[in-house]
């Protein structure tokens, strides 16, 4: 039986970098998921005999979200809906499951990185049908629904059997449950060599070590890395998906993966370690005793790209986000393929991939991904690192020193100042926007102001806008400093500094990231008074 909930508009359902994004608590109020969950589907507008896919990341919430979409989406005229078996979908997943069946777009759950359990985030966010985050345009559209918003429509039915494979009815509509992993695990043996990275685990010389920290990415790196391409039993760590992920904060970092950290420091270290978040599209690599920032992550994966299956054909171009070092810009150059900076989140990147103009692309976020989804892919990254690893057999060092010794290197980092007063991050951007008017032209330190702007993105394919991005200080020497808001946050608000400074080939090129940015880190804590005004010591976390 249809019903037609009568209902009022909540405030602040605005999606940010990546989905809507509030503390479960929120969302368990009376009508607010319903809300926005009609929102979405009033701005797909026609619903009758569409194809929906919906999954989430396993956290808090998930399951009771999960059916009250579904009895949702039949009573708005979904004709199927497509779900992960016990409400599961990893986000590159659900965006592989998107595509392959041609469907009609998406509902991801997942507050991604954020902390998880009945105290923690919960989040949703629409895809649309090329499996990737809907634009600005339909989001905006959305948010501009929740606000006029009187009804919903809902069915009077029992819960969805979630954990049984197979065919369900809803109502008028078809329930699939899918096994989440099969489809994703197929894709990845389409795209690199399993028998070239199964010789070099059978050598029984090369230990790895994958966190999946309690979040999504166990069972997907079980059935890849241990079963189908035999990394010794265990490899494959916290692997059990828990609604609070176990109580730690499912962020692959130095700081918050440290139990992976540990293992790949000391004499006795791994040769190979991984970590994901909560939803499964962030990565971290790790070598032995050595970390690969996200960002040279991206400029070796593409430097390398001719070494494995699924891109030995050359790539059509690079894309990264603003903040994300120019590392890729280099291989780009060397390869004479294009490079596209964007504003940040992966929605940025749909259009660039849908036209072809790029085959891989990335964020100094731990993300990075290609044109197999739509979506940036953890286990992806860590099954493109093995591959090249199975054919170089050298270290993960020795592959990036010897990157850098062509390229030079692109020293980089990220401060973020978490939970902090928002009127003060505010204040203090402010702050910079007006120093920026006067500041190009000038010294600071040892270096010469080049540029200094609000970063705006025209995208190249259907011209739409995107204005205040990020406050970049450019020098002359290429160095840069970015300070932003986070998107993503839901206490307060995360104050962004990222620093980045070029090291050209013949330059000593090891040595400590924070002591080779000392410089620029000073400048940036002076220019924007941040310690001074938040009364702390230092930054919350440091990537
Ligand atoms: C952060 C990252 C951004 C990433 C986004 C979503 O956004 O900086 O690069 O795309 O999270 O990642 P923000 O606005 O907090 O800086 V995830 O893994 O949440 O889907
Ligand atoms: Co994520």
């Amino acid at each position: 039986m249809k019903r037609h909930i009568a209902t009022q508009p909540f405030e602040g359902q605005r999606p940010g970098t990546s989905g809507l994004r509030k503390k479960v608590t929120v969302f368990q109020q009376p009508h607010y998921l319903e809300n926005f969950v009609q929102a979405i589907f009033d701005t797909i507008g026609d619903c009758a005999h569409k194809t929906l896919v919906v999954g989430g990341d396993g956290r808090y919430y998930n399951r009771e979200a999960i059916q009250i979409i579904l009895r949702m989406a039949s009573a708005n005229g979904f004709a199927c809906a497509l779900v992960g078996r016990d409400g599961l979908l990893s986000t590159p997943a659900a965006s592989c499951v998107i595509r392959k069946y041609k469907t009609d777009g998406g509902i991801v759950l997942s507050a991604s990185h954020n902390p998880g359990g009945a105290e923690g985030d919960f989040g949703i966010k629409f895809n649309m049908p090329n499996g990737g985050p809907a634009p600005e345009s339909f989001t905006e559209a959305t948010y501009a629904r929740t606000r006029e918003i009187t009804q919903y429509l809902t069915l009077a039915h029992e819960d969805v059997e979630l954990g049984r494979i197979g065919t369900q009815r809803l109502g008028d509509m078809t329930i699939q449950i899918l096994d989440p992993v099969a489809d994703y695990a197929e894709l990845m043996e389409s795209l690199f060599d399993f028998d070239q990275i199964r010789a070099l685990f059978a050598e029984g010389l090369f230990n790895i070590c994958f966190d999946a920290m309690h979040a999504i990415t166990g069972p997907y790196a079980l059935e890849i890395l241990e079963n189908r391409l035999g990394a010794m039993p265990g490899s494959v760590i916290n692997s059990v998906p828990l609604p609070d992920f176990g109580g730690g904060h499912p962020d692959p970092n130095l700081t918050y993966a440290h139990e992976l950290v540990d293992l790949m420091q000391g004499a006795n270290a791994l040769d190979f370690g991984a970590a994901s978040d909560g939803d499964g599209d962030r990565n971290m690599v790790l070598g032995k005793n050595f970390f690969v920032t996200p960002s040279d992550s991206l400029a070796v994966i593409a430097a390398n790209a001719h070494l494995v299956p699924g891109y030995r054909d050359g790539i059509a171009g690079i894309a990264r986000s603003m903040p994300t070092s120019q590392a890729a810009d280099r291989v780009a150059e060397a390869l004479g393929i294009p490079c596209y900076e964007t504003p940040t989140g992966w929605k940025f990147f749909g259009n660039l991939l849908d036209a072809g103009k790029i085959t891989l692309c990335g964020e100094e976020s731990f993300g990075t991904g290609s044109n197999h989804v739509r979506e940036k892919d953890g286990l992806w990254a860590v099954l493109f690192w093995l591959n090249i690893l199975a054919v170089r057999r050298q270290s993960v060092e020795a592959i990036v020193l010897d990157h850098w010794r062509r390229y030079g290197r692109n020293v980089y980092s990220r401060h973020d100042f978490e939970g902090m007063d928002t009127d003060t991050a505010r204040g203090i951007m402010a702050d910079l926007t007006a120093r920026f008017e006067t500041i190009k032209g000038k010294s600071v330190g040892p270096y010469v102001v080049a540029n200094a702007d609000d970063f705006s993105y025209t995208d190249p394919i259907d011209g739409s806008e995107s204005h205040g991005q990020g406050l970049r200080l450019i020098f002359t020497d290429g160095s840069r400093i970015v300070f932003r808001l986070s998107g993503t946050g839901t206490e307060g608000a995360t104050l962004r500094i990222y620093l980045e400074q070029y090291l050209g080939p013949e330059a000593d090129l090891s040595g400590d990231s924070q002591e080779l940015l000392a410089g620029l880190i000073d400048i940036a804590y002076r220019l924007s008074e941040v310690l001074m005004r938040t009364g702390r010591g230092g930054p919350t976390v440091i990537t």
